[in-house]
């Protein structure tokens, strides 16, 4: 077998037993790799009910067959768990030296089992595996815990490491590397964190088994190089990601004051030009070429590296518009390893509940230093911070007078920073993302408000959706490749199959890929029904507040326009039918069959049923 491994490293922290298995050549061509293995393995290996955070979870590492060979842009990791936020089948995506390090370790796949009796971390250097102690480091930041990790094993070295949210078990704390940016947002860093598990670093040199290693270096250098140059000629990466945020304002579509409206005249002291103009260095993730990770300091002169979502989210959800506050609060929750959308969404949803007298408490938008000693105190659970740590469902239900519908997140994870006030297509995107909130799976919004008309809510929608869903969740996911330069700068899909084929030695095309990604999703979902046997449509919805008449924009591009619930229903039932799946969310019998997924099926029947 090339391209991958075919190896499965396993440690259990509370035996600190190490094992190294291995997976066949069907295991790797069903699930290609990345979410696909994660998926899989947390499928057979978690009974249902078992507490995210106690010792039966399990931590995945998992990278697809193409990861780390350099060629664009390969230096991405997934992390995966059952989610301690949602409940339900989680992941992130991160870009880190770990992905190279671990495929030179030797291994395609990690997989973190029990919970360590003390602080500790794992180290893999080629085939030495060791569970070290890291009690001088539990309490710190990330930032303090890299360079710590880098002064024993060097700046090559790939690290994965949490902050003090993840410690504290904050359920929406994520897992950091510093050599890429951060990953896993419904709280794989609090997963790690309930293991005792500081970091992980890996340094390898193996070689990567490839079908044609010399093709694929001659090509992946020559595409690399064209995918720069194709950067600089677009401009893309002058702004990055936050280019985006001047758009949003104008077509109403920005989250401001926990979405409650979707556009500010002060928007432009925090969008792209501005954070260009602030710009003090730029990073990469491995095998990049159109590095977008843009840094500016703060008031206290710390390097914060900022993109869209973060600022959405710390700024205008929370009517901060102030770029090095904005800066200083997306730091803080870097070091501490907290989701910069979570962490937004929940102190907007906070400030809100107090605006509306559902709760009471000192937080007001605007208040940039109280944001601060929030996220101090939801780091060490004090106080209010318990309940902030927690995310903004959890707080709803603290706080009662129907205020769930106006905590903005799906399946309880928060939603990124788009107001679909007015947006069906992609107020469906986020109904129907697999892990929750996020707009990593489907960012139709482009496509929904320059091609279609806005108030549509027909098929063509949920066919695009689920189009974005294959590529964005299934291929980039299952290859743990970046997907910016195909959206961003328009560099080709065809280019994937290419490079899987000559590290592989398979002749797939790109409908082999949608037909696995397919797959997945359909598992996720199974993995989601197992959890939760009574889900039904209704957890295909975005917050009820995106339905309510009075909480449309009362002037502006969408003045009066609200999302329609019927009218939703009818697009969600587009959805459903152009999946395969029933009335209720699931996927049918018929789908089950032509996937493959029968014994899994099996599975799940013994809590759901199966139309
Ligand atoms: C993703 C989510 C995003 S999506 C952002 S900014 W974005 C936030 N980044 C955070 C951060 O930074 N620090 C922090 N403490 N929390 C953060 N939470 C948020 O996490 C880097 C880029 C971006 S920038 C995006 S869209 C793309 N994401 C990709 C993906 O998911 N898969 C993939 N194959 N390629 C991708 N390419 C792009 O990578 P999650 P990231 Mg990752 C500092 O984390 O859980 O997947 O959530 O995200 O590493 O920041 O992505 O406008
Ligand atoms: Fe990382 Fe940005 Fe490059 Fe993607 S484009 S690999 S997110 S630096």
């Amino acid at each position: 077998m090339y391209g991958w491994t075919g190896n499965i490293l396993r440690i259990n922290l509370t035996t600190g037993a190490v094992k190294k298995e291995t997976y066949t050549e069907e295991f790797a061509r069903t699930w290609v790799g990345g979410r696909g293995f994660a998926v899989k393995i947390l499928y057979d290996e978690l009974k249902p009910g078992i507490d995210p955070l106690g010792p039966d979870n399990k931590f995945i590492v998992a990278v697809g067959p193409i990861a780390g060979i350099p060629a664009p842009n390969t230096g991405k990791t997934v992390v995966a768990a059952k989610s301690p936020l949602t409940g339900g089948y989680a992941d992130g995506n991160l870009g880190t030296r770990i992905t190279e390090h671990l495929r030179r370790c030797g291994y395609d796949v990690l997989i973190v089992e029990g919970r360590a009796a003390v602080p500790s971390y794992i180290a893999l250097e080629n085939d030495a595996v060791s569970i070290l102690p890291a009690g001088e480091i539990w309490g710190q930041g990330t930032y303090a815990t890299h360079d710590w990790i880098y002064k024993k094993y060097g700046r090559a070295a790939g690290v994965l490491s949490i902050g003090q949210a993840g410690e504290t078990l904050s359920l929406f704390a994520v897992v950091r590397s510093l050599e890429g940016r951060a990953g896993g947002r419904p709280g794989m860093g609090a997963v790690m964190g309930s293991k005792n598990l500081k970091a992980i670093v890996a340094k390898g040199n193996k070689p990567i088994p490839q079908a044609d290693p010399q093709g694929m270096k001659a090509l992946g250098a020559s595409d690399l190089k064209k995918v720069g140059e194709m950067d600089k000629k677009s401009g893309w990466s002058k702004q990055s990601t936050n280019g985006v945020l001047a758009w949003c304002n104008e077509v109403a579509a920005l989250p401001v004051r926990n979405m409650r409206r979707t556009h500010h005249p002060d928007a432009w002291k925090v969008d792209g030009e501005r954070l260009n103009n602030a710009r003090v260095a730029t990073y990469g993730c491995p095998n990049c070429t159109m590095r977008c990770g843009i840094t500016i300091h703060d008031h206290e002169g710390h390097e914060s590296e900022l993109d869209y979502e973060n600022i959405g989210m710390l700024g205008p959800n929370l009517e901060i518009f102030d770029l090095d506050q904005v800066a200083s609060l997306n730091y803080m929750c870097d070091d501490y390893g907290f989701d910069t959308i979570s962490a937004g969404g929940t102190l907007a949803f906070y400030a809100d509940a107090i605006d509306r007298g559902h709760t009471t408490g000192t937080f007001a938008f605007g208040d940039a230093e109280r944001a601060k000693e929030l996220l101090r105190m939801a780091s060490r659970r004090e106080g209010v911070g318990n309940l902030i740590a927690q995310g903004s469902l959890r707080m709803a239900r603290a706080f009662g007078h129907d205020s769930e519908k106006y905590a903005m997140q799906a399946k309880g994870l928060e939603l990124a920073a788009y107001n679909c006030k007015f947006c069906p297509g992609m107020a469906l995107a986020f109904g129907t993302a697999p892990i929750g909130g996020t707009h990593k799976e489907s960012w139709v919004i482009t496509y929904e408000l320059n091609q279609t008309a806005r108030d549509s809510y027909g098929p063509e929608k949920s066919a695009k959706v689920i189009e974005l869903q294959r590529i964005r969740g299934g291929l980039f996911e299952m290859l743990t490749a970046c997907r910016f330069p195909w959206v961003e700068i328009g560099w080709g899909l065809e280019n994937y199959p290419i490079y899987f084929n000559k590290i592989t030695g398979l002749n797939w095309t790109l409908d082999d890929f949608w037909k696995t990604s397919d797959r997945v999703y359909a598992l996720i979902k199974l993995f989601w029904l197992r959890e939760m046997p009574d889900i039904d449509r209704r957890f295909d919805y975005p917050p009820g507040i995106w339905f309510e008449p009075s909480n449309a924009d009362t002037e502006g591009p969408i003045a009066g326009k609200f999302l329609e619930r019927d009218k939703y229903d009818g697009l969600l039932q587009h959805f459903y039918d152009q999946r395969q799946w029933d009335r209720r969310g699931i996927p049918t019998r018929r789908l089950i069959q032509t996937l493959g997924l029968e014994a899994e099926a099996a599975d799940a029947e013994k809590y759901g049923r199966l139309e």
